[in-house]
C-alpha cells in the first residue's frame, strides 16, 4: 500500500544545445513539466512529454496541468493505493490525456519502488544493466551537414542512426548517409508527413537497408499503413499511432507495421508501456523505447523500462549532455559506446537538483490531501 500525501507541479523551460528540426517544424527550447509525489518519507518523480502546441499528439502542457490540478490530483491524493496500477485504474475512467495521467502514473511507480527499495527497472520485470540506445538527428541544412552529424555520433559509438524526413527530404540524404556509411544500422522518421499518394517516394527508400521506416503516415491511422506495409519491403515502425496495448494488437494484427516504437508517457505509463511491449513480443515483433528531448527525470524513466527483455532495438535515449549544458538531476545520464547504464538505486535512481529547479521554475505549486 502507498499513499500520496502531497504533490508539487513544476515547469521548467532548457534551451536545447542543438536546433531540432523535423517535419513538424524547428524546436530550440524544451518547456519540462514535473511532478513530484510524496509519500512514506520518500519522493517519486515524473515528466511530462507533452508539448506548447499539439503537433506530435493532441495533448497540451496547459492541458496537462489543468487536469492535474483540477481533475487527476484531487482524485490520487490522501487515497490509500495497493499498487500504482490501481492508481491507473483509478484515473482509468478518463479519456485520452494518457500524457497527463502517466505524469501521475510514472511518479506513482518511482515512489513505489523507492519505498520498496528496488530499482524501477527490476520492478518491471527487467533485467539489464545497461541499455543499446542510438541517436535521433534533425534535418540538416544539406547533405554534406547530414553525414558530418551522421559521423560524429558514429564515431561516439551510437548503436543505430535515426534521420527525420519529410516530403523533398527523404532520398537524397537517406542516399548520401549510406553511400559514407554502408554498414550502420539507419532508420528514417517521417512524423507522420507522408500519405499514400507518396508510396513511390517511400518505395524508393527500400533500396538503403534501413531497419525500419518509423510513422510515415498519420498519427491516428492503422489502416493506411497496413497498405503501404504491403506494397513495401521495409518494415514500418509505429510510433505515434498507438496510444495503447489495444492500438498495438490491432496495428500489427492488420500489419501496419513490425516494429513499435514504445513511449512510456504516450500509452498513459508504465504498466501499459509494459502490455505494449508484451503484445508486441506475442507478435514476434520487436519494440525500442522512444525519446521526447526528455530532461534526465524522464530519460531515467525511459532507461528503466528499456531494460525489458523485447527491446531488442536500440532506443532514442541518448545522452542527456547532447541536450542540456544544464539538467534537472544531480546525476549524468552518459552512453559510452552505444550502452547506456541503469542508474543504480530505489526507483529511477536519479535526483531532482532542488537548487537548480527551484532557481528556474516558471510554475511551482504544491497540493496536500
Ligand atoms: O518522433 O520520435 C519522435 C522528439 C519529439 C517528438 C517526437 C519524436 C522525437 C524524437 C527525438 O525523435 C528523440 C529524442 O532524442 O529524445
Ligand atoms: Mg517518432
Amino acid at each position: 500500500m502507498f499513499t500520496i500525501e502531497a504533490a508539487e507541479l513544476l515547469v521548467v523551460r532548457l534551451p536545447l544545445k542543438f536546433r531540432f528540426e523535423t517535419s513538424f517544424g524547428v524546436q530550440t527550447e524544451k518547456v519540462v513539466p514535473l511532478l513530484v509525489l510524496h509519500g512514506g518519507g520518500v519522493q517519486g518523480v515524473s515528466e511530462g512529454t507533452m508539448e506548447f502546441a499539439p503537433m506530435y499528439r493532441e495533448e497540451t502542457i496547459a492541458g496537462a496541468l489543468h487536469l492535474l490540478r483540477e481533475v487527476f490530483l484531487p482524485r490520487v491524493l490522501g487515497r490509500p493505493f495497493a499498487n500504482p496500477e490501481a492508481l491507473h485504474d483509478a484515473l482509468g475512467s478518463f479519456r485520452g490525456n494518457r500524457m497527463a495521467r502517466a505524469m501521475v502514473e510514472m511518479a506513482a511507480w518511482d515512489l513505489w519502488a523507492r519505498q520498496l527499495g528496488v530499482p524501477l527497472g527490476q520492478l518491471l520485470g527487467g533485467r539489464k544493466d545497461t541499455v543499446e540506445v542510438g541517436v535521433s538527428l534533425g534535418i540538416q541544412p544539406d547533405e554534406a551537414a547530414t553525414v558530418d552529424v551522421v559521423r560524429r555520433h558514429v564515431e561516439q559509438g551510437y548503436r543505430r542512426i535515426k534521420l527525420k524526413i519529410k516530403p523533398g527530404w527523404d532520398v537524397q540524404p537517406v542516399r548520401a548517409v549510406r553511400e559514407a556509411f554502408p554498414d550502420i544500422r539507419l532508420t528514417v522518421d517521417a512524423n507522420s508527413a507522408y500519405t499514400l499518394a507518396d508510396t513511390g517516394r517511400l518505395r524508393a527508400l527500400d533500396a538503403f537497408g534501413l531497419t525500419y521506416i518509423e510513422q510515415p503516415l498519420a498519427w491516428d491511422d492503422l489502416v493506411d499503413h497496413a497498405e503501404l506495409q504491403g506494397r513495401l519491403s521495409t518494415p514500418l515502425c509505429l510510433d505515434e499511432s498507438v496510444a495503447s496495448a489495444q492500438d498495438a494488437r490491432k496495428g500489427l494484427a492488420l500489419g501496419s507495421g513490425g516494429v513499435v516504437n514504445v513511449k512510456v508517457a504516450r500509452v498513459g505509463g508504465h504498466a501499459e508501456a509494459r502490455r505494449v511491449h508484451d503484445v508486441a513480443q506475442a507478435f514476434g515483433a520487436p519494440v525500442w523505447c522512444g525519446g521526447m528531448l526528455e530532461s534526465g527525470i524522464g530519460r531515467a524513466h525511459n532507461i528503466h523500462l528499456s531494460t525489458l527483455p523485447n527491446f531488442t532495438l536500440p532506443g532514442d535515449t541518448s545522452s542527456a549532455s547532447r541536450y542540456w549544458e544544464k539538467d534537472v538531476i544531480e546525476e549524468a545520464l552518459e552512453a559510452t559506446d552505444g550502452l547506456m547504464p541503469v542508474p543504480q538505486g530505489p526507483g529511477t535512481g536519479v535526483t531532482l537538483d532542488r537548487e537548480f529547479v527551484s532557481r528556474v521554475a516558471e510554475v511551482q505549486e504544491e497540493f496536500r490531501a
